[in-house]
């Protein structure tokens, strides 16, 4: 069986720090690089090797995959859409060449299998917002959903045109305690519960019925993991896949905190981020990753909920 070794690019973010660790219990902690522009993320540390590195920078990105002898690559280094809005620029370069020097090198290396998180941000307003199917009227009006849906058909192409494997899913808001957020219109889901803990008191910068796709980041991590160990054969959509945990607002967000934190109090304060939101479907219809590779959920909000604010307690042991 080949050894795996894998390269995990923007591994001190929200979903790579998670993802490294998860790779790093499979793999084994020297099997998994991870590596990012900025400082090593305090929760890698120890836990295996870590490089600074630029994806913009093809060449030290080449050098590193010979060097290191990667077989599979992670890239999760993007910028989000709240964000991408302020760096219109900067977010297609970023989200754009980064994914297109890492599928060249992966043809000139015969890179294994790569992984490239799209997002729900491609759906725009034209799209359905209720029970957003796979294939549908796909419009994105952000530069982060534009840059991820352009990202898909380059997937798409390199797989077609060179037979790279690599794999990617439309990630809804992703919710986690490990690690802060970057920049997403989803962040007011993460922001809320450490809010809650501190001064029971929350101002949300989306409407309180703003319903929009979302997914604990445990089960995030889980379908990473089981798309990418399916069967290529199995794989039956090379641009990106639907994936969806639940649908929720911030009402019902801030209702499921009340049963832990009755005095919890939440203000609405709607931004620039609130017309993103609006853009975006309510719900994904996530079918055929279900039937393609066994994607389930396991986490709902009740149950998020209780797990966020047991571990942020932990963290920060605030008395329960
Ligand atoms: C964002 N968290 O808010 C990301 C996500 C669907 C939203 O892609 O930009």
């Amino acid at each position: 069986m080949l050894k795996e070794k894998i390269l995990v690019i923007g591994a001190s973010g929200q979903i790579g720090v998670e993802l490294t660790l998860a790779l790093r219990n499979i793999y084994g902690n020297n099997n998994v690089v991870a590596s990012d522009l900025r400082e090593q993320n305090p929760l890698l540390e120890g836990t295996g090797p870590y490089v600074s590195l630029d994806v913009m920078n093809k060449e030290m990105l080449h050098v590193q995959v010979i060097r290191q002898g990667i077989t599979q690559i992670y890239l999760l280094a993007a910028i989000l859409s709240a964000t991408g809005e302020k760096n219109p620029n900067l977010a297609w370069n970023l989200n754009m060449q980064g994914l297109l020097n890492v599928l060249d090198i992966a043809c000139e290396e015969q890179i294994h299998k790569i992984y490239w998180p799209s997002s729900i941000a491609v759906f725009g307003p034209t799209s359905p917002k209720v029970n957003c199917p796979q294939q549908t009227i796909i419009e994105p009006v952000t530069v982060y959903g534009i840059s991820k849906y352009a990202g898909e058909f380059w997937c798409n192409y390199y797989h077609k045109r060179y037979g790279v494997d690599v794999r990617s899913m439309r990630y809804p808001g992703l919710i986690s305690y490990k690690s802060a957020p970057g920049g997403g219109t989803t962040d007011y889901a993460i922001e809320i519960y450490h809010e809650a803990l501190e001064e029971k008191k929350y101002e949300c910068f989306l409407n309180p019925n703003t319903y929009l796709p979302m997914m604990y980041m445990p089960d995030a991590i889980k379908a990473t993991i089981q798309l990418m160990e399916a069967p290529a054969d199995k794989i039956t959509i090379r641009t990106s896949y639907n994936v969806s945990g639940m649908s929720f607002s911030p009402q019902e967000i801030a209702d499921s905190i009340k049963q832990h934190i009755p005095d919890f109090k939440i203000s609405y304060k709607p931004d620039y981020r609130q017309a993103i939101a609006d853009s975006w479907p309510q719900s994904i219809d996530d079918t055929i990753a279900r039937q393609d590779w066994g994607w389930k959920e396991k986490y709902n909000l009740k149950e998020m909920t209780a797990d966020m604010l047991k571990n942020l307690q932990l963290e920060s042991k605030i008395p329960e």
